[in-house]
């Protein structure tokens, strides 16, 4: 038997799909959840990483900018945003982002990733520009910016339509979109965590409106908060059902709760356990996306690296930035707020795969020797 290394039987008939490259179903889905043969869910998923992906796991020299923390709306799990009538808020001039964005040239960057909260008292003018500004500096920069959230945010504040939305940040620089704002798509858990926040279809609807203007995208899922194992299988079909229609979705992220500082702080968070299960059912779920992603942010660096061995063939980037940025202020609280281009590399390597340092559209720009 193919299959001799599972040690939970009921995952028997599941592994002879995963062998055979068959698609799997919600039950299976929850089935794999529920089992406690880690090293079995991890072993179907490391198939089909390197079935995919071989031994190759990207990264890329990025940095993050948060042009503005004030945002409407209100999502317990986020320590970030904060009210106009509250201390601590913040915006950037268009200056600044340039700023930002030069010293991520001179170190190497290759792509800034800008996300930001949902500030109703900036004019659209301000995010064009700011586009628009740093690509005459640096068209060599590869700008991933706003997520469907703020699309959506863009579309009904400053009146436009979705395709207007996309076409004029288009136009002033922006090349893709992260994957931020999934959360949890399960309705009603979703309610409970976010308010005044673009729902699940709208999500993923507008998603597939990105691609079709040849804009690709990623996607997370926010999970180790209040959601369900069955609202996790959920979101990771759903997600699957808009890529099989739209196809521009490039990579999965799974981003670990981290609840200090949010509203939800008494919650403890995800194990490290749970982590490698959801990297691994993300990985054999989803078998029309290329890419899972271990975002060592969210999980540390440990975790991350044993993550390459459940399914996640990608380690983002060295996400180098300032003090403000959303997650180095999650970081900053394990001591592990930035990664050099040599450590990403040596994790990797000491991980036993090979690293490649990639672009945002995941064509490599260079590979490490393997250990
Ligand atoms: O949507 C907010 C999450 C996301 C917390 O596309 C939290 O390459 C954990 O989407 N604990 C933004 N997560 C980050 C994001 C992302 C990150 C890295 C790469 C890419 C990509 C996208 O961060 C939000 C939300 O789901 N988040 N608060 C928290 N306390």
């Amino acid at each position: 038997m193919m299959n001799d290394f599972l040690l939970d039987r009921a995952l028997d008939p599941i592994a002879e799909k995963v062998i055979a490259g068959e698609r799997l179903s919600f039950d299976e889905g929850v089935t794999l959840f529920r089992s406690d043969d880690l090293h079995g869910v991890g072993r179907l998923a490391d198939m089909v990483r390197r079935r995919k992906n071989g031994r190759a796991t990207y990264f890329n020299v990025n940095r993050h900018l948060n042009p503005t923390n004030y945002c409407y709306a209100d999502c317990k799990f986020c320590g970030f945003f904060v009210k106009h009538n509250q201390p601590g808020g913040y915006t950037h001039s268009v200056e600044e982002c340039v700023k930002a964005a030069r010293e991520a040239w001179e170190k190497g960057a290759t792509e800034l990733h800008i996300v930001g909260g949902l500030n109703t008292r900036l004019p659209f003018s301000y995010f064009t520009d700011m586009l628009s500004a740093i690509k005459s500096e640096f068209p060599g920069l590869h700008l991933k910016a706003f997520t469907m959230v703020e699309l959506d945010f863009f579309g009904s504040f400053y009146k436009m339509t979705d395709e207007e939305v996309i076409e004029k940040l288009k136009s002033a620089g922006m090349d893709s979109c992260p994957g931020g704002g999934a959360e949890i798509f399960a309705e009603s858990t979703r309610e409970k965590i976010c308010t005044h926040k673009t729902d699940s279809n709208r999500w993923l609807d507008l998603s597939g409106k990105v691609h079709k203007a040849g804009i690709k995208t990623n996607a997370t899922m926010l999970y180790g908060h209040i959601e369900s194992i069955e609202d996790r299988v959920d979101h990771l079909i759903r997600l699957r059902e808009q890529q099989d229609k739209s196809g521009g979705f490039q990579c999965f992220i799974p981003l670990a709760f981290y609840p200090p500082g949010s509203q939800l702080s008494h919650l403890p968070g995800p194990s490290g356990i749970d982590s490698l299960k959801t990297i691994a059912l993300s990985r054999l779920m989803l078998d029309n996306i290329d890419h899972i992603k271990a975002y060592w942010v969210m999980l540390g660096k440990r975790i991350a690296q044993t993550a390459l061995h459940f399914g996640a063939n990608d380690f983002d980037g060295t996400i180098t930035g300032g003090g403000e940025l959303m997650e180095s202020y999650l970081v900053e609280a394990r001591n592990d707020n930035e990664a050099s281009k040599e450590e990403i590399v040596n994790l990797i390597i000491e991980a036993g795969f090979q690293p490649v340092e990639r672009d945002t559209l995941y064509h490599p720009l260079r590979e490490f020797a393997a250990a």
